[in-house]
């Protein structure tokens, strides 16, 4: 493993162009749960992906808007980890870094990256359901309790329904990231894939590009995923332990 650690370190310090390709383990170790984890507690009994679509909110907007603002709101109380901040330092050490996330948290930004493209949204970016998507201006709602219904409030616009600024399933990713993502990917040197499962598209492409135009592609997972075929290095250990060995001193 050492070997192949700085292997990966060697591949890092000779690239011009590094995408950072990251999904919900990235985050793991600041206490922020993966997608695809066991739910705990009273919202064990609700299945994420079931949550995460345009028909759930519809059915029950109580339901889904109380979800996502206890996510929002553990997402403010964690703090960035060693991972986040060794990818700060990489794009510091190698500026031609990208850093291309599927995570709806500011991890990244809150550990000095300066402009991560966010696939999937932000928990951070609400706006409402009318046809103008007006961005959303609300107070905090008194501290979400987990498995706690919550009423999404009115847009002060136009007084439709206010969602969270997330991508679910079925939905069209922001145009202009996923281009800059897919352009990064294929012309990059090196692509890290940190903490992803690589099941969701057209995210998971990402990596998928970067290897068929010629990349070095440096998974960072405990375990086994299909990227794992498209991967020069596989690194079987977590973002916070690893990723700070990669960052060119
Ligand atoms: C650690 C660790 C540690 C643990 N350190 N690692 C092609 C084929 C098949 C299906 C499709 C396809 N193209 C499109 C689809 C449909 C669908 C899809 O992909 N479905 C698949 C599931 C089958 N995709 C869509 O619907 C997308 N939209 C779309 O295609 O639109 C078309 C369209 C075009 C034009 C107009 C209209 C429509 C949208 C996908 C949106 C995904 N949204 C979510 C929810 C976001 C909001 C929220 O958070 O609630 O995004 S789903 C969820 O999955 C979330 C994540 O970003 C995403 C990826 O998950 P991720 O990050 O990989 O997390 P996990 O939990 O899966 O994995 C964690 C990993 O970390 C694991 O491997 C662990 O081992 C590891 N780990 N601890 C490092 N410490």
């Amino acid at each position: 493993m050492t070997g192949a650690i700085e292997a990966a370190a060697a591949l890092v310090a000779g690239a011009h162009s590094v995408v950072v390709f990251t999904g919900a383990g990235m985050s793991a170790e600041s206490g922020v749960p993966t997608f695809r984890d066991d739910l705990t507690g009273l919202w064990a009994r609700f299945d994420a992906e079931r949550l995460a679509t345009p028909e759930a909110f519809h059915a029950d907007p109580d339901l889904v808007w109380g979800w996502y603002e206890w996510r929002r709101s553990r997402a403010r109380r964690a703090e960035p980890n060693a991972g986040h901040r060794a990818v700060a330092a990489l794009e510091a050490a190698v500026p031609g870094t990208t850093v291309v996330t599927q995570n709806v948290d500011d991890l990244h930004e809150r550990a000095g990256s300066a402009a991560p493209n966010h696939l999937h949204g932000s928990l951070f970016a609400p706006r409402c359901i009318g046809a103008g998507a007006h961005p959303a201006v609300f107070p905090d709602a008194e501290e979400p309790q987990e498995g706690r219904r919550l009423a999404p409030p009115r847009c002060d616009a136009c007084g439709a329904l206010v969602r969270p600024g997330v991508v679910w399933f079925g939905e069209a990713l922001p145009e202009e990231a996923l281009r800059a993502a897919v352009a990064a990917a294929a012309s990059c040197d090196v692509l890290l894939t940190v903490g992803t499962s690589g099941v969701v598209y057209p995210a998971a492409e990402i990596p998928r590009i970067a290897a068929r135009a010629g990349a070095a592609v440096v998974q960072v997972n405990p375990d086994p995923t299909p990227l794992d075929a498209v991967s020069t290095l596989n690194l079987r250990g977590t973002a916070a332990t690893i990723l700070p060995a990669l960052v060119p001193v």
